[in-house]
């Protein structure tokens, strides 16, 4: 038997700019080169030129070749994102021929049958950006605005969807709270400041973009977790129940108003025994727990907003394509349940197309639907392209039942 997802279902696959374009010069490349993270990874016996994105996957110049990848998959969807410091590297300086680049791979997308989901920020800011304070300083939030309308004017005729910011709490707690990533803070104080203007900045963009044209479809991308209770009765449950509105409700309840469409970022669930525990199960390259049923869960979790959801990410870090047929598969057959209990699900989005530049973990996990080689930039077809496609052909995964 098969699962039918609806003929206009979006399929498509994710990536974003600091991770695949290469020769970026912001925040983070500054960081990834610092002494103090060589001499860290160095003493962690790592050897730090695997944490430099670098070139990453050449996407800047490579476009076509992404192009040919997504048709080999044959999807009819990409979520790509810009990145800031390209296009305004100083402060009110925009860069025209970045921004006729941009404009100039969403028109080849289009022409190609793929429609482009365009996220604003996935994480790096300028330099200009870092050295005012970040998202800890309130002007950042106009400068964001800004360059909002700036790249939504070039490009709403080719893009009719945008995400404004991509997992805001998972920037705020990796870069305010644990202290793994750039600026490397450990406060709360700050944390919560940071979150604020970040609840501030998608509002405010939103409007901005609905200014410029009302029927643009806009949204975020919210990381959720599936936090489950080992036992469904005590402390358990109400540390699973606080985690549940802290992690995936705060932010998205603040911001309600303010979205067309929420894009839901799957990957995690936690089992909450007091203290978080590996069992028996499936995990990926990363050892993050491969567990179907969650997006199944946070799903459900999305049904009280009353809103069109994007599955804007899944997927999983697995170098030898041992799980990922399984896990989209099973996912797929989760998702489509939610689709007859209530939640509007529009598309699914595979991350990544391209083995990329994972942030702190350097090149080491491997995400893509397309194994990169990182020398020569070469892709190549996992096993689970194939599997993919067919889902995508039969609009949907198969069942037995
Ligand atoms: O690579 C990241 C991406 O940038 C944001 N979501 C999670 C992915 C895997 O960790």
């Amino acid at each position: 038997m098969k699962k039918t997802f609806p003929v206009n279902f979006r399929w498509g696959c994710s990536t974003s700019a600091h991770q695949i374009e290469g020769s970026t010069v912001n925040d983070w490349t500054q960081w990834e080169s610092s002494i103090d993270r060589e001499k860290f990874l160095r003493q962690a016996g790592k050897n730090p030129e695997e944490f430099i994105s670098g070139m990453a996957c050449d996407s800047w110049n490579r476009f076509e070749q992404d192009i040919a990848c997504l048709k080999e998959v044959g999807v009819n969807s990409y979520r790509f994102s810009i990145e800031w410091s390209r296009v305004e590297p100083e402060r009110g300086v925009f860069d025209q021929t970045v921004i006729e680049r941009y404009v100039h791979f969403a028109q080849r997308l289009k022409e190609e049958g793929i429609e482009p989901f365009v996220t604003l920020w996935h994480w790096p800011v300028p330099l200009w950006v870092r050295d005012q304070g970040r998202w800890e300083s309130p002007q950042t939030v106009g400068d964001f605005v800004k360059f909002a309308e700036v790249m939504v004017t070039a490009m709403h005729s080719h893009v009719r969807t945008w995400i404004t910011i991509n997992e805001p709490l998972v920037y705020t707690s990796n870069s305010y709270v644990t202290g793994q990533w750039p600026p490397q803070q450990k406060s709360l104080r700050k944390a919560f400041r940071v979150a604020r203007h970040l609840v501030q900045a998608h509002r405010h963009a939103y409007t901005a973009i609905k200014k410029i044209d009302s029927t643009l479809q806009v949204g975020l991308s919210k990381h959720n977790i599936h936090f489950s209770a080992k036992q469904p009765w005590g402390v358990n449950q109400v540390f699973a129940r606080a985690l549940t509105y802290l992690w995936n409700e705060w932010f998205l309840n603040r911001v309600r108003r303010h979205q067309d469409f929420i894009g839901l970022n799957y990957y995690f669930h936690n089992s909450v025994d007091v203290k978080f525990g590996k069992k028996e199960k499936v995990y990926s390259d990363m050892g993050w727990e491969l567990y179907p049923e969650g997006l199944y869960r946070v799903l459900k979790g999305l049904k009280r907003y009353g809103k069109p959801v994007y599955i804007t990410e899944h997927g999983l870090a697995d170098k030898d394509d041992r799980h990922r047929a399984w896990y989209l598969q099973e996912s797929l057959r989760y998702a489509h349940q939610v689709l007859n209990e209530g939640v509007d699900l529009r598309g699914y989005f595979h991350w990544s197309l391209l083995d990329n530049f994972e942030w702190a973990d350097g090149f080491f996990p491997r995400f893509g639907l397309f194994e990169v080689d990182f020398v020569t930039c070469e892709r190549k077809a996992r096993p689970s392209v194939a599997v993919y496609r067919e889902i995508i052909e039969q609009g949907g995964p198969e069942v037995l039942e």
